[in-house]
């Protein structure tokens, strides 16, 4: 069966899939290998998609690879903006390694700028005339889609709005600047917060558990948490005067966390409101894009 083969790179997981006409045929996941990055991700990925290459040179010969990944993706390249997500070197010639790896080119697209695509081709973007997409995740990343054209920038860094200040007292980011909202509301944040506050180690679900029981100073983290995602939000609105935005990634679709964002939203001024929904695709919104990325001449990624 023919079919694109897509790659998604998060700080957390691998998803690899087959990819045919817009759906998911098969997919598989993997822990991401932190340590040694730089020697492990190729064969990692590798390993994953081997079986699934055609032998046929005429087939490869039409095949590229769509590979959606966190940091900033520039000219098949990728570095890290906060090193604390996924530690790999400055300027990672991903596209070249895999390449060498797979014998494939890949088109290489930051994560949640895939995403926002595959959410506005597929999923809860669809017709929308302004959308952006979020991860809440292992860090904090943004796409969005401004009449009909995903907006990568002029280098293809638009879209790191986790690194957006909402705070310029607050805690430290791994990307040299403090009071991100990544440093404050992505999934490593609030481990490492309420791992401090609570002097055990815990993740953010275990933390959102907890904070759903009523324990005090785990609902004080989470609302700091949607108090920041918020405030993003409602930037993003007078940024940009998006219709709807979508949240996706691990501690964005926690069942607590959207219902009290959008109460969040509801209480500001009228004009900044904005309209919030989960990701339709949930965590396929990324293979989904990249696929259809590495298919399209959707120019700037
Ligand atoms: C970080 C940054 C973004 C990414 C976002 C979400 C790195 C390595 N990544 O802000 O490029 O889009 O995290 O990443 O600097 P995820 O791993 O949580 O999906
Ligand atoms: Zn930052």
């Amino acid at each position: 069966m023919a079919g694109q083969i897509a790659i998604d790179i998060g700080g957390t997981k691998i998803a690899a899939a087959r990819v045919v006409d817009g759906a998911i045929h098969e997919r598989r996941q993997i822990a991401t290998p932190r340590e040694h990055v730089e020697a492990t991700l190729v064969p990692a990925i590798a390993g994953m998609i081997g079986d699934w290459l055609p032998d046929a040179a005429v087939e490869r010969a039409s095949l590229r690879l769509g590979v959606a990944t966190t940091g900033f993706a520039q000219g098949g390249r990728i570095t890290a903006i906060n090193p604390a997500t996924l530690p790999f070197p400055n300027r990672f010639d991903l596209g070249g390694m895999l390449r060498e790896r797979v014998g494939l080119p890949a088109v290489i697209v930051n994560d949640a700028l895939a995403a926002a695509w595959g959410e506005f081709c597929a999923g809860a973007g669809r017709g929308a005339s302004g959308f952006t997409f979020l991860t809440i995740s292992t860090g904090i990343g943004g796409g969005s889609v401004i009449g009909g054209r995903l907006h990568a920038g002029v280098t293809g860094f638009a879209g790191h709005v986790g690194h957006m200040v909402v705070d310029q007292a607050g805690p430290p980011c791994g990307c040299g600047r403090r009071g991100c909202v990544e440093a404050i509301a992505s999934g490593t944040a609030l481990a490492s917060r309420a791992s401090a506050a609570l002097g055990e180690t815990i993740d953010a679900a275990e933390l959102f558990r907890r904070a759903s029981a009523g324990e005090p100073t785990c609902r004080a983290i989470v609302a700091e948490a949607v108090a920041a995602v918020a405030t993003l939000c409602l930037n993003l609105k007078t940024a940009l005067d998006i219709e709807r935005i979508a949240i996706g990634g691990s501690v964005g679709l926690n069942p607590a966390f959207i219902p009290a964002l959008r109460a969040e939203i509801d209480a500001a001024p009228a004009a900044f409101r904005v309209e919030v929904t989960p990701a339709s695709l949930g965590g396929d919104a990324g293979l989904i894009g990249a696929a259809a990325l590495a298919l399209s001449d959707e120019e700037g990624v």
